[in-house]
């Protein structure tokens, strides 16, 4: 199991409707992403620009991995107004690098 973040990037003025539509997250989104070993996913938005960070644990692949899957690209395309991204739909996604950890 490892933990990775990478950061993404809300349209402006999205941030409302980012929160809204995660409140509600697909059931079936939540599930695939948890069956795929990913846990103790986290989104934080840094308001001042919009940036996104993702923090999880995965034991594989991490969830900006998950485009194969249907229902993932339906989340995505379903995202794009309010998200940058790809061609593809997929989330504009940035990896970090972990520079500290303390337990
Ligand atoms: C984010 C983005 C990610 C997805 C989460 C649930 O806005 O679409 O790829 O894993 O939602």
């Amino acid at each position: 199991m490892k933990r990775i973040a990478f950061k993404m990037q809300l349209k402006p003025g999205c941030l409302a409707e980012y929160q809204k539509r995660h409140d509600a997250i697909w059931p079936s989104l939540a599930t695939l992403i948890q069956k795929s070993g990913i846990s103790d996913y986290d989104i934080f938005c840094d308001e001042t620009t919009g940036t996104l960070f993702g923090v999880q644990y995965c034991s594989g692949t991490s969830s900006q991995s998950l485009g194969d899957n249907e229902l993932v690209q339906e989340w995505w395309a379903y995202m794009s107004d309010i998200m940058e991204t790809n061609s593809d739909f997929s989330p504009q996604t940035t990896p970090l690098t972990r520079v500290f950890h303390l337990d």
